[in-house]
């Protein structure tokens, strides 16, 4: 069984640690406040989102597991077994996992924000298939997508399911599907799940479900930036925030302050907030079937096969290179 390896060329930790402070210090210093979706996903962020995935109002991942189930002969054929599939934001790999049986590939590759979370889940599943290469790199896809040379560049399938595009604005979502684009050779492909514009009151639900556990996943994002930054954000200060725009076709999710507060970080950073003042804490675009499929093809895929529910409220694409 090989081991889970990593990215051989990372930066230093200490590096690390100092980027992701100026980035957050800058967000939370802006007129307008608001801090990159993936923080929202330390170890326990993780597991709120997998709960999240459980609700009965949060129908993408729900809706996107029956399209992969109707149509799993054709997504197999269109992938080809044995190719190296490289998931992007693996999390705790299982939407990957049912694939295995079927499509067999030769290198199974998680990518994730997240090393340490995926690190187990990929562990796990090795014991369950141990005639798949696999491996778990922890880079930031979002910045750089730069994969280690024993990555074979023959047939390789990304994977990108989840809806996860949503968290990227337009013009943000073409540079990262271009970027997937020039990954790989002709003869791969990308599979992606795409969440499609529907009633307001269906999307406002998913994204503020009555157990609360959304609001949970959006207030835990103080914890970890207590934790990134050093900072003193009292949770009991901060409510979520969580509602369909239909002007930018987003899904917007903040943090409000209950009272004026003032929040302190390291380095001598501060800000004050006034009662009602937000951090705008995540985007989740969605799309028409058409405009995404015209998006794959301004990025550069030659053909693209979809698949739909019977609502039209999820699409999953192939795009072929
Ligand atoms: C992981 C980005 C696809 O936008 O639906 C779920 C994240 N945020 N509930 C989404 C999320 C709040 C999710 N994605």
């Amino acid at each position: 069984i090989q081991q889970p390896q990593h990215a051989d060329n990372r930066p230093l930790q200490h590096e690390i640690a100092d980027e992701v402070v100026a980035q957050l210090a800058f967000g939370l210093l802006a007129p307008q406040a608001f801090t990159s979706p993936k923080y929202l996903y330390d170890v326990l962020g993780s597991r709120l989102f997998a709960a999240i995935c459980e609700l009965p109002e949060y129908y993408p991942t729900r809706t996107e597991a029956a399209i992969f189930e109707r149509y799993a002969s054709q997504i197999i054929e269109a992938l080809g077994v044995g190719s190296i599939l490289i998931d992007l934001g693996a999390g705790n790999c299982t939407k990957a996992a049912k694939l295995f049986p079927e499509l067999q590939p030769r290198h199974y590759v998680a990518i994730d924000i997240s090393e340490q979370f995926s690190q187990e889940a990929v562990i796990c599943l090795q014991q369950q298939f141990p005639h798949i290469k696999m491996t778990c790199l922890g880079i930031d896809f979002s910045v750089e997508l730069e994969l280690p040379y024993s990555i074979a560049r023959e047939r390789r399938q990304f994977f990108f399911p989840g809806s996860s595009i949503g968290n990227f604005a337009p013009l943000e979502a073409l540079r990262l599907l271009h970027r997937i684009r020039k990954t790989i050779a002709d003869d791969g492909g990308l599979l992606i799940g795409v969440d499609l514009i529907k009633d307001k009151a269906i999307l406002d639900a998913a994204y503020d479900d009555a157990l609360g556990v959304t609001a949970s996943f959006n207030r835990n994002l103080l914890q970890h930036l207590n934790q990134l930054l050093d900072a003193d954000f009292n949770l009991a200060e901060w409510c979520h925030r969580g509602f369909f725009n239909p002007q930018q076709s987003r899904i917007e999710m903040h943090l409000e302050a209950n009272s004026d507060t003032i929040v302190r970080w390291k380095n001598g950073g501060m800000r004050h907030f006034a009662k009602g003042e937000r951090i705008h804490t995540e985007s989740s675009y969605k799309y028409t079937q058409q405009s995404f499929i015209d998006l794959l093809q301004q990025a550069g895929f030659g053909k693209v096969q979809s698949w739909c529910d019977s609502r039209q409220w999820y699409m999953v694409c192939h795009a072929q290179g």
